[in-house]
């Protein structure tokens, strides 16, 4: 495996940075805080080296946010709509350079990176769409010359915290929706991936200077989990919209609730497919490869668990190791590359100990699980492994590329082993019987947030919500009325009547 010089990645990142019109600040020395260090997972060799903020600079950032919320807040809604289409054409002028970022940071092939830039654009279109959309009902009165309505208001400074694999796209579904929604952001990026976040705050500063939008709508602060916790017990964050794992969910959750904060919660997936008797194999093991092996295991809408009836099963598992053992591993800036780099070395560790687990419950490696060269960057081959039932590990997200397969019977045995994990977010089933496609969609069918038919459980467009059930969190970001959870509601009751009924038929006074 050949992987670029090491010079030539820091200065593509540092290139593409200031084509987006972010500057590197100067570390002096050894005088101040120990520097946060910007490496990328391709050659693990450092980007850039960048100033941790500190607790006033977070405090300044929600101050500075909270003021620009009581401006914006009463911008008319399609006017913050421009704001959020100028950045949509921003970031389509600079996809190439935010691909780059993306891919430097969190080691995403050439298309995934590009499709993730796209995915920003995509929500930006929604969300400009959406500005002049933000209805509230009407409803029936039950007093006469009385008229009842909901309107949505702006609701705060909305705190998003991000992760390092979807380092942008889930930061855009955030920003986009509460800036026409008129809440400005306070993001808080993966402390793997604090680039592209600057080239996404310089692009989203000058789309606000352009279109004359308030100073401090949107602030980068960096730094490790100490940052994100004073963004959680800070009481102008009037909602913090947190991706990442179960465990950091679970500290968030509690924290924001003790203080009546709002919570936007998009956690762990276990996902599953089900490959029925009926299949079409031929599409079924293609949309299984790009769902387990794509992004090297690392997207949360990661197909984990494959459940086959058994009269297929030794089939189908053949067939997806012939499609693995084709897929090429290594730089992921070479074009006939498909899987990239895990993120670090802990995430290749936990691989490891995950398949010697699942070897130790009875499962046997069909595939794959071998590191690929050595240093200071960590390159797998996918594995698959055929499991006897679903034991602990099966049951628990690892975040790496393995497919656990797992035979069923009856398709009511398949259903129960497909919700019987604690994470609810991404659900598919590979059949051509409509009873069987109907039955998982059904109530009584898949428990999860996404649930899909002949298609892989990743990959999802913008113009659906985006969350999951369960330990999942129950959050529900991108399109459809996913805004709602960005505005307060408030009901309005309206009496255009000489009289004043009381409601529920209640008399009261002399
Ligand atoms: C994530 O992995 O956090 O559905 C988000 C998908 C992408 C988003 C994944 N559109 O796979």
């Amino acid at each position: 495996m050949t992987l670029p010089g090491t010079s030539t990645l820091a200065a593509r990142a540092i290139a593409a940075l200031g084509r987006c019109g972010a500057t590197l600040p100067t570390i002096a020395g050894d005088a101040g805080p120990v520097p946060l260090t910007a490496r990328t997972p391709i050659d693990g060799s450092v980007l850039a080296f960048l100033h941790p903020s500190t607790s006033a600079d977070v405090e300044a950032a929600v101050a500075g946010a909270h003021d620009a919320f009581l401006t914006w807040r009463t911008v008319p809604a399609p006017k913050r709509g421009s704001l959020v289409r100028r950045l949509g054409e921003l970031l389509s002028e600079h996809k190439s350079d935010l691909a780059d970022l993306v891919t430097l940071e969190a080691g995403k092939i050439r298309s995934e990176a590009l499709g993730e830039v796209q995915e920003m654009i995509d929500i930006c279109e929604f969300a400009a769409g959406l500005s002049r959309q933000l209805y509230g009902r009407t409803m029936g009165s039950e007093r006469p010359g009385h008229r009842l309505s909901e309107t949505w208001h702006p609701l705060g400074v909305v705190a998003v915290i991000s992760a390092f694999n979807f380092p942008v796209a889930v930061w855009s579904w955030n920003t986009a929706l509460a800036l026409v929604c008129g809440d400005p952001v306070v993001w808080k990026p993966s402390e793997t991936t604090p680039l592209t976040a600057m080239a996404c705050d310089a692009l989203l500063r000058r789309a606000a200077t352009e279109t004359g939008a308030p100073d401090g709508l949107h602030h980068v602060v960096l730094g490790t989990a100490v940052v994100g916790e004073q963004l959680v017990d800070n009481p102008r964050v009037a909602l913090v919209s947190a991706t990442g794992s179960v465990r950091m969910g679970r500290a968030v959750a509690p924290r924001v609730a003790a203080r009546f904060g709002r919570c936007l919660l998009e956690l762990g997936g276990n996902n599953a497919a089900i490959v029925t008797a009926s299949a079409d194999l031929d599409l079924a093991v293609r949309g299984i490869v790009f769902a387990a092996a794509g992004t090297a295991g690392q997207r949360c809408t990661t197909l984990r668990r494959l459940i086959v009836h058994r009269s297929i099963v030794d089939d189908v598992t053949d067939r997806i190791a012939g499609a693995y053992r084709q897929l090429t591993v290594g730089s992921p800036f070479d074009d006939s590359v498909l899987v990239g780099p895990l993120i670090s070395g802990k995430a290749y560790h936990a691989m490891h100990a995950a398949l010697d687990t699942a070897r130790a419950d009875g499962g046997v490696l069909v595939t794959g699980g071998q590191r690929v060269g050595s240093g200071e960057s960590f390159y797998v081959t996918p594995a698959v492994v055929r499991m006897p039932e679903q034991t602990a590990i099966v049951r628990a997200e690892t975040f790496a590329p393995i497919l656990y397969v797992l035979a069923y019977d009856t398709f009511d045995e398949a259903i129960a082993l497909h919700n019987g994990v604690p994470q609810g977010l991404s659900s598919a089933i590979f059949t051509t019987d409509q009873r069987e496609a109907e039955r998982f969609l059904a109530a009584d069918g898949s428990d999860c947030g996404i649930a899909n038919v002949n298609i892989g459980t990743s990959g999802a467009e913008i113009g659906g919500a985006f969350g999951g059930e369960k330990e999942t969190g129950g959050g529900r970001e991108s399109g459809s009325d996913a805004w709602k959870s960005y505005m307060r509601r408030a009901t309005n009751t309206v009496n255009y009547s000489v009289e004043l009924p009381l409601a529920q038929g209640v008399e009261f006074g002399p």
